[in-house]
Parts: structure tokens; sequence; C-alpha cells
């Protein structure tokens, strides 16, 4: 008897362990994995701070964290059970990319200690480490990256492949993310949504996009044997050139902003049915920078439904350090006044 029920014990678990990657969520349009364990929805009270695509530029996002009453001085989190949410793009380009992350790393763990939440979105910058795409990556960054494995050798890619890729740090890190969460009536992701949003439960998102990370992880992994890749079909969830990737996509853009190449964008009324079914009234956004480098309320074609939260924020960028701060489900915006801040005046927090 004990051993029928170990053996159907070990049955059901393998079943559970299987049914992510063997069951497809119902969308004939846009064919998903059924959903994982990682919650993306959550409900609260407190304050919520969004900040856009923070590109390496860890000096910035302190002096952000600061003035909001996020963080102190010392980088501990000060915000109770304040939600936090870093709208992707924490990476490349700037300076500080490994400051960064270990940074965000560090104050997720000492949020979760103190009751609040930070919220690491997937941005296309984050996918592109894990698939081999270095070349956005500061000279700094590269060596604090390939020195993060101990003993790493061979040419530079392999080295830094290493640090994304595996049981590193980073890989671990990134392989948990969500690419799309909602929070109260707030709905969060890196590019936008797309019209399969109407017949597709984010948490099916997330865990397909989850798992075409982890695949790019091992087929480009110098030392891993590539493990299957999900099914084909589902490649759209981040795949650049299909515009429909939430982590790509530039459907919600106000106008194409610095963009010049003009693509489609989704109808008021698509937008207006994918808010009524999950019970949302914004859809907030980063990826491209607005064109006065700004947070604005007031979108052209969405109205108060979709908000634009890149505003080059690093140094890199040069444009305004900013966030989006809901307050009792209101929006309001914050803007530093210091025209630019150097990573060099900020010290990493260890
Ligand atoms: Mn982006």
């Amino acid at each position: 008897m004990k051993r029928v029920l170990s053996c159907s014990v070990f049955l059901i678990g393998l079943a559970l362990l299987l049914v992510p990657l063997l069951t497809m969520a119902e969308n004939e349009m846009w064919p998903v994995l059924a959903p994982d364990d990682i919650p993306w929805k959550f409900q609260t009270n407190s304050r919520i701070i969004a900040i856009g695509d923070i590109h390496g530029d860890l000096g910035a996002l302190r002096y952000n964290l600061e003035q909001n009453g996020v963080i102190d001085s010392g980088g501990d989190w000060i915000a109770g059970s304040d939600h936090l949410v870093l709208n992707g793009d924490l990476v490349n380009q700037g300076t500080d990319s490994f400051g960064v992350l270990n940074f965000v790393i560090e104050l997720q763990k000492r949020a979760k200690v103190k009751g609040g939440f930070v919220h690491t979105i997937l941005g296309n910058h984050e996918m592109m480490l894990a698939q081999g795409k270095f070349n956005l990556l500061s000279p700094q960054d590269k060596i604090y990256f390939k020195n993060s494995i101990p003993g790493n050798s061979g040419s530079e890619k392999d080295q830094l492949l290493r640090a994304f890729t595996g049981n590193s740090k980073y890989a671990e890190f990134f392989t948990h993310l969500n690419s799309i969460i909602q929070i109260n009536e707030m709905i969060f992701v890196h590019a936008g949504l797309g019209s399969w949003a109407v017949q597709t439960d984010f948490g099916s998102v997330n865990s397909t996009v989850r798992a075409w990370f982890s695949y790019f992880q091992t087929r480009y992994s110098p030392d891993l044997n590539p493990r299957p890749s999900p099914p084909l079909e589902t490649e759209w969830v981040v795949h650049q050139g299909a515009n429909q990737s939430p982590l790509w996509t530039s459907e919600m853009f106000d106008d194409l902003n610095d963009l010049a190449e003009k693509k489609e964008r989704m109808p008021v009324s698509v937008l207006q049915q994918i808010l009524n079914k999950f019970k949302a009234r914004y859809v907030i956004v980063g990826h491209i920078m607005t064109r006065d480098r700004r947070i604005s309320l007031n979108h052209s074609l969405y109205d108060k439904a979709v908000i634009q939260t890149d505003t080059g924020n690093s140094n890199y960028h040069q444009g305004q350090i900013s966030a989006l701060i809901f307050e009792n489900s209101l929006p309001k915006v914050w803007h530093s006044d210091r025209p630019q801040i150097t990573n060099s005046c900020f010290k990493r927090l260890q």
C-alpha cells in the first residue's frame, strides 16, 4: 500500500512538472504555454512607484529612490509595504549595469524583509544578455560580469555568457522575472500589450517568456547542452520583428517618439476590451523614450489609460530622471530637476 501511494505521488509529481511544458493554453491565434506558479497579480493599499528604463545608471536610480522615500542614503528600504516596479531595461547602454543588477537583487531582499515589494519586469535588454548579445554593455561592466564567475576563462564572449547562463546569480534572477504584472488596476509591461491580451492570461505569457528565456540560456551557454526549445508557435512572445512581444512591441506608444518607423497601433476599442477583461484602468509601459523626456498622464491615442515611463532616466540618454507614483489609486508624476547625475557621485550598495 505504502509503495503504491509513493508511486502515485511520484506520478502525480511528474505530471505536475510536465503540465506547463505540454499544455498549451487556449489561444489559437497567439499560442502560449500554461501558466506556472510565479505570482503576477497583487493588491495593495500602499504606494506603487514605477520607474522606466534605468539602463545601467545606478546613480540615477538611487537618487530617484531616495528622493521618493523608497530607500535611505545607505540604500536600505524605508518604504514599508510599498510596491516598487522597475519596468524593464535595467541594463545596457549606461556604464554600471553590474551595479544596478546587484543593487536591485539586494533591494528586493531588503524590501521583502520589511513587507515591501520590488517587481522587476523583463525588458528586451535583459533578454539580449541571455542571448549573448553583449555589444551594449560598457567596457567596465564586461570586466565586472566576467569576474563574477570564479576561475572564468576562454573567449570574452564565453566568459560573459557564463555570467548570464546556467546557475549564475544573474541567470537565476532573470529566469524568475515576470514580463507583465498587475497591481490593483494597473498593468505593468516593458513595451506593451497586443490584441492577444483580449484572450490570453498574463500568467501564460509570463511562463512562456520564461520558457524561452531559459531555453536561450542553455542554447547560448558555453558549458551546457541546449535543452529543447519551447513550441515554435509560441515564439511570438519574445520575437523582435513580430510587433506583438511584450518586450518589443511599439503598439502602445504615443507618436512613436524617437522611432522613425511607423508600425501598427492598437485600436482604442481593443485596449478597452483588455482593460475590461482585467478590470484595469491603466497600462504602464517603458521601452521607448517620450519625446520631451517627461511622463505624461495624457496619451494622444489612449487618453489616461496608457502611461509611458521611459524618460531617458540614464546618464547615457541624458533625459529626465522620473517616477510614476500611484497613491490611493491616483497617478502622479515626479521629475528630477537635476539636469544630470553621474554614477561616480554614488557608491555601490555591496
Ligand atoms: Mn526596451
